[in-house]
């Protein structure tokens, strides 16, 4: 069996790496805009004061929030029949408590949404993606507050009202299981005493952290009853960063400690998310490290009534775990060893198509729900020689993953629906802040410290694209 007729193939996008624009048409300042730019050796860094002559990228972006309709035009000719992207809350909901939304906010995305529908573009749009209201850390405490809750359900519900019939699929929460990590504190929960310096590398109680988790989960499920209310067309996702990891020996020691990563990183958020209750292993985490959570019988009510309707997830790489000894490597993140079989990007993220494969069974088979992979692709230095970009080495990436889907379909009686690889242009990264750090399908002309023309250029793996979209998936 080949690709689906109706497979979304697609590419990505996030607000916060591409609209620039940070505080025109009423928006609100997010967590986003108060990172700086970094490098693969030297970490982004959050600043309270945005007064200090930091250089902060998200403020320009690739100013897609100027140009978006240039933009999705060239996505169009691409043949893109999916495009994902995020809206920004604080351009909704500028302090995140506000008494009304911002109507300026709701018309920017009522215009990219309909010039997607005028370009045979379906959007996947996440409500969430990294980028939550300043205001509401600083006076909340983000997610660790359950009045945090009903401000997202609210935003939520403001979108599925307006955008009804414009936009029928939606990731609530984009990686939601970086909120297990020190690196999520504050992109993905909000605490406050994550917006620091280093906050990356933020460490404070856990019960505060999975408290939040927890009240992000039910922010998700109470989205999730409240979209399929306002239009039984919606189809709501989650959205979890997958952190593949073989055992580094055959060791049983090495095995099991595998084996309990995929678990806490991988199926905890979506055991929540997709059967609407915790998973026995991570009930006994809490309650072995002292851990109490405050859940009400409703709360579980909600998480039970507000399951998912789809899985989708990144895939980017994966890495090797052993019981002991310094899981670190691996970019910046998902701390683990690297795999001797693999090769290595420019970044440290290690290519592994055939863990997609394996990734997509695992999934369908623990889940049996339609997935999405809405994230995968390959940030690599590109150079504009003659006006064009030759990126081969980005079309050997997305090939090889194109064909562990079509793998995963044909072979293995996968239901996968769906295919946004990252990114449809260059955009600022969100890992590092570089701009040269490039995953896009279209080169954008700036560079690191904001210099250049901005000038859209498509690389040579958009015409491949073209054709793997135009075929189907059988010229890949
Ligand atoms: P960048 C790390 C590891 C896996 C996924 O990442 C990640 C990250 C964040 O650094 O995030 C997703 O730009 C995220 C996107 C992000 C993309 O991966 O660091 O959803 O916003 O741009 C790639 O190379």
């Amino acid at each position: 069996m080949p690709f689906p007729n109706n497979f979304l193939w697609g590419a990505a996008l996030a607000a916060n790496q591409c609209e620039g624009a940070w505080n025109e048409g009423g928006k609100g300042e997010s967590i986003a805009d108060h990172l700086t730019s970094g490098s693969r050796t030297k970490p982004r860094r959050f600043v309270q004061d945005l007064n200090l002559g930091d250089y902060f990228p998200s403020h320009t972006g690739v100013d897609f929030y100027h140009r978006f309709e240039e933009d999705i035009a060239l996505f169009g000719q691409i043949g893109l029949k999916s495009l994902r992207l995020s809206i920004a809350w604080s351009r909704i909901f500028p302090n995140g408590d506000d008494a009304q939304p911002n109507e300026e906010g709701l018309r920017f995305y009522e215009r990219v949404f309909t010039t997607c529908q005028e370009n045979n573009i379906t959007p996947i749009v996440t409500l969430s993606h990294f980028e939550m209201p300043y205001h509401l850390i600083t006076e909340y405490n983000g997610f660790a507050n359950k009045k945090v809750i009903d401000m997202f359900v609210r935003y939520a519900e403001t979108c599925f009202t307006r955008y009804k019939g414009l936009v029928k699929y939606w990731l609530t929460f984009n990686e939601i299981n970086f909120g297990t990590l020190s690196a999520g504190r504050l992109f993905c929960l909000g605490l406050r005493d994550a917006a620091q310096e280093n906050y990356f590398f933020t460490s404070g109680d856990e019960t505060e952290q999975y408290q939040a988790l927890h009240n992000v989960f039910l922010a998700s499920a109470k989205a999730v009853i409240s979209g399929h209310q306002i239009d039984p067309q919606n189809q709501i996702g989650c959205m979890i960063a997958n952190g593949l990891a073989y055992p580094l020996t055959p060791k049983p020691e090495d095995v099991l400690a595998t084996q309990q990563r995929a678990d806490w990183f991988n199926n905890f958020c979506g055991d929540v998310q997709v059967r609407g209750s915790y998973p026995s292993f991570a009930k006994r985490r809490f309650e072995r490290r002292g851990i109490k959570l405050n859940v009400t019988a409703a709360e579980e009510a909600d998480l039970l009534n507000g399951k998912v309707d789809f899985y989708s997830f990144s895939y980017y790489s994966s890495s090797c775990v052993a019981k002991t000894s310094g899981n670190e490597g691996q970019g910046n993140l998902i701390a683990g060893q690297n795999n001797p079989y693999l090769e290595t990007s420019d970044w440290g993220w290690q290519t592994d198509p055939s863990g997609l494969r394996l990734t997509l069974n695992r999934l369908y088979q623990r889940y049996q729900v339609p997935l999405m992979v809405v994230e995968n692709g390959l940030g690599a230095i590109d150079t504009l020689e003659n006006g064009a970009v030759n990126d081969p080495y980005r079309i050997d990436y997305l090939r090889a993953h194109v064909e562990a889907m079509h793998q995963a379909i044909d072979e293995d009686g996968v239901d996968l629906i769906g295919y946004t690889m990252w990114t449809a242009m260059d955009v600022i990264s969100a890992g590092t802040g570089e701009m040269a750090k490039r995953y896009g399908l279209i080169y954008v002309d700036r560079d690191d410290q904001g210099e250049g023309s901005l000038t859209r250029i498509p690389k040579a793996s958009s015409i491949w694209y073209h054709d793997v979209i135009a075929s189907n998936g059988d010229s890949a």
